[in-house]
């Protein structure tokens, strides 16, 4: 699965809360591939990357979970992933069928 969404950082590894300065809302175009979400500025970024970048931008999605961030309610349409190591990230997407698609492509991929 991919296509554009909006992601914001709230907690890394360890559960530690992101930043201040590093938990805004960015845009990416975002491949899911062999238990990877890979962010990128947009298809080509992804085709083009270096197996190097890809690391630099790429959530390990094994043993995460997706949910709908329903306590979220600044924008719609978004959903919570927790990944194995405690990092946290929301993401926003476009309408009610894609977030669907998404929780349910992470948790069940
Ligand atoms: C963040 C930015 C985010 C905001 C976040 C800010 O500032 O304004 O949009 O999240 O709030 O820290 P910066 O651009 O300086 O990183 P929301 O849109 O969810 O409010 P937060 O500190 O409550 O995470």
């Amino acid at each position: 699965k991919k296509g554009y969404v909006m992601r914001k950082c709230c907690m890394e590894a360890n559960g530690k809360k992101t930043a201040r300065g590093k938990r805004s809302w960015k845009m990416y175009f975002c491949t899911l591939r062999d238990l990877i979400l890979y962010l990128h500025k947009d298809d080509s970024g992804f085709r083009k990357s270096q197996i190097s970048d890809n690391i630099h931008n790429a959530i390990h999605i094994h043993h995460g979970l997706a949910t709908k961030a329903t306590d979220y309610t600044k924008k719609q349409h978004v959903f919570r992933l927790v990944t194995a190591d405690q990092a946290e990230y929301l993401f926003q997407t476009s309408d009610p069928k894609e977030l669907d698609s998404w929780i349910n492509t992470i948790n069940f991929v």
